[in-house]
C-alpha cells in the first residue's frame, strides 16, 4: 500500500492536522481517486479511533482532534470530487433535503453523502446537524425537496430519525420520500420504522435517492 495512505491513516488517529493537510494534498496531487482515498484511508482510521474511545483508551479531546483531522482530510478529497464530477451536464435529478438529526452533531459522513448526490445530478439542501423534528418538515416545504434524508449517528438519536418519520404521518404528510442511514441503522431499522429506504454508504445514498425519487 501507498506509504502516505498509511502516514494519512495515521496522522488521522493521532489528530495530526497540519499533517492531515499536507498529505492529503499530496496523495490528491498524486492523483489518487478521492472516494476511493476516503474508503482505503479515512475508514480504516475511523474505526480505530472509534475503537479507541470505545475502550476508554481515547478521551473526547482526542476524539475530537481525530475528528478535525477526518473532516480537513475529507473535505480535501470532496473538493475533488466537486470539481471533478460538478457541471458535466448531469442535469438535475431531483431535491433533497439532508440533516443529521436531533441531538446527534456528527456531520462528516452527511457532508460525505450530500457530495456524493450533488455530484451525481441532486439538488442538495444541507440542513445541519442536530435538527429538529419539525425543522426538517419546515424545510423541506421551503426548498419544495422530494426527498428527506436523515443521517444518524449514535443508537439513542437513530430513535430521532423515527421521531420525524411519526411526526410526517401524524400531520398526514406524504409529500416527501424519506430516506436513512448512519452506522448504526440498518435494512431492517428502515423498514421498522417505515422508512422509503436505507442506504449503507454515500456511494449507495445516490443509487437510493435515483430508485426512490422514480418511487420504484
Ligand atoms: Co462520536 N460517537 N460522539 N464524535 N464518533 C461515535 C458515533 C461512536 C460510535 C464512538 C464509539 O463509542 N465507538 C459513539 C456512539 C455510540 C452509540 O451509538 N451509542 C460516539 C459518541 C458516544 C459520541 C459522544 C456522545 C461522545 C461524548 O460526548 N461523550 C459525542 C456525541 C455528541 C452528539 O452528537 N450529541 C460525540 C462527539 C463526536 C465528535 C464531535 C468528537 C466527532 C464528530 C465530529 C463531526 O462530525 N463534526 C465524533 C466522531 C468523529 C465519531 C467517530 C469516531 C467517527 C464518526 C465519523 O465521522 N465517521 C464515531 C466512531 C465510528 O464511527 N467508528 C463516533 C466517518 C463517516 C464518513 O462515516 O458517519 O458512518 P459515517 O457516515 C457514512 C455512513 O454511515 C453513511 O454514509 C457515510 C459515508 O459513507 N451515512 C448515510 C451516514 N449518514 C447517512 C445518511 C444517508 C445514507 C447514508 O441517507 C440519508
Amino acid at each position: 500500500m501507498n506509504n502516505k495512505i498509511e502516514n494519512l491513516k495515521q496522522a488521522i488517529i493521532d489528530g495530526d492536522q497540519d499533517s492531515a493537510r499536507l498529505i492529503s494534498e499530496e496523495l490528491l496531487g498524486e492523483g489518487l481517486d478521492p472516494l476511493m482515498t476516503i474508503e482505503e484511508c479515512v475508514y480504516p482510521a475511523v474505526s480505530v479511533v472509534g475503537e479507541r474511545f470505545e475502550k476508554g483508551e481515547y478521551f473526547l479531546t482526542e476524539l475530537m482532534l481525530s475528528a478535525e483531522a477526518m473532516k480537513i482530510a475529507v473535505a480535501i478529497f470532496m473538493s475533488k470530487i466537486d470539481k471533478g464530477k460538478n457541471g458535466q451536464g448531469l442535469g438535475r435529478k431531483g431535491t433533497i433535503l439532508l440533516g443529521t438529526v436531533k441531538g446527534d452533531v456528527h456531520e462528516i459522513g452527511k457532508n460525505l453523502v450530500a457530495t456524493m448526490l450533488r455530484v451525481n445530478g441532486f439538488d442538495v439542501h444541507d440542513a445541519g446537524k442536530d435538527v429538529p423534528s419539525a425543522e426538517f418538515l419546515k424545510q423541506a416545504k421551503a426548498v419544495n425537496a422530494d426527498i428527506i434524508g436523515l443521517s444518524a449517528l449514535m443508537t439513542n438519536t437513530m430513535q430521532n430519525q423515527r421521531e420525524v418519520i411519526t411526526y410526517l404521518k401524524e400531520n398526514n404528510i406524504e409529500t416527501y420520500q424519506v430516506i436513512v442511514g448512519g452506522a448504526p441503522t440498518s435494512q431492517d431499522w428502515a423498514d421498522k420504522i417505515e422508512a422509503d429506504g436505507w442506504a449503507p454508504d454515500a456511494p449507495s445514498a445516490v443509487s437510493l435517492a435515483e430508485k426512490v425519487i422514480k418511487k420504484e
